[in-house]
């Protein structure tokens, strides 16, 4: 079937507008939750719920681990609104469908996106369930033409050739840090580079290699497209990586990659990452 052409200002709009209408918050943070970290939706207070189905020109969730609803409430008395489920290239989405919501939010009024995803360790120093705060990505698929604002651009959207030197907003950087520090995290916490893999099948020993020598910390299959489109409307970005597993990089003991594990990692995390993303936005809610 073909996929519905979600580029237009009009039609972002027009799902904005829907939600506008049925919910009295308005978010000022909208976080995603990635593979299995669905959980974190489930922390709100005063949560108001749409299952993606029913949200006009909403794309569907495909993935396990991924529920498929919009939850709108409250983290540490801050209104937010999550996503419990995200939508990937690999899933066969064009870069507008997947960036589709970032946009409604910027419409809605949400000033600050916070994103999070599972990620694949490359850098030697990082451990099977450490956290990674995004300070820069790479994209392998944006590098190769696959940008998701190729096509024409709408001004009331963003401008034509968006910065991305200040992608992952330093501030926002130094305030996750800190509230690491302050719950103790820091043994597992990070920051560095993320580099987007369109996926669905893993790194070969030989890529995972090649990404490590191009200064990449993690891999995965997310998150790129729609930290691009948040910068092009203008939203501050938070990105974090949970390192679910160790890219394979050699050929003596290599590593499998599995979603099961993937999920079973951000599982065990879930309560910390929770309790990280409730801090940081106290904090934000302070500034
Ligand atoms: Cl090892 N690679 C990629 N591309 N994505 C991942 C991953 C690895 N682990 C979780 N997500």
């Amino acid at each position: 079937r073909a996929e519905e052409d979600r580029s237009s200002y009009e039609v972002c709009k027009e799902t904005a507008d829907w939600l506008r209408a049925r919910t009295a918050q308005h978010p000022k943070t909208a976080i995603i939750c990635g593979s299995g970290l669905g959980d974190l939706a489930d922390v709100l207070e005063k949560k108001a719920v749409f299952p993606y189905e029913d949200i006009p020109h909403f794309p569907r969730s495909t993935v396990a681990g991924h529920a498929g609803r919009l939850v709108f409430g409250e983290l540490s008395g801050q209104p937010c609104v999550c996503m419990q489920g995200r939508f990937h290239c690999y899933e066969g989405y064009s870069g507008s469908t997947v960036t589709f919501p970032i946009r409604v939010f910027s419409l809605l009024g949400v000033e600050v996106l916070i994103t999070t995803n599972a990620a694949g360790g490359l850098n030697h120093h990082f451990q099977v369930g450490d956290i990674m705060f995004i300070r820069d990505h790479i994209s392998m698929f944006g590098l190769g033409g696959q940008n998701p604002l190729r096509g024409p651009n709408d001004e009331r959207l963003g401008v034509r050739f968006p910065c991305m030197s200040d992608a992952y907003d330093p501030d926002l950087l130094s305030l996750a840090m800190e509230s690491a520090q302050e719950l103790g995290f820091q043994s597992f916490v990070h920051a560095g580079v993320y580099c987007m893999l369109a996926g669905p099948s893993y790194e070969t020993i030989a890529e995972s290699r090649v990404l490590q020598a191009l200064g990449a910390d993690a891999a995965g299959m997310s998150t790129v497209p729609e930290v691009i489109v948040a910068r092009h409307c203008g939203l501050r970005v938070l990105g974090l990586s949970l390192i679910t597993n160790r890219a394979a990089t050699s050929y003596s003991s290599p590593e499998e990659a599995s979603h099961e594990a993937v999920l079973r990692v951000s599982v065990a995390r879930a309560e910390a990452l929770c309790r990280l993303l409730a801090r940081l936005t106290a904090r934000l809610g302070e500034s």
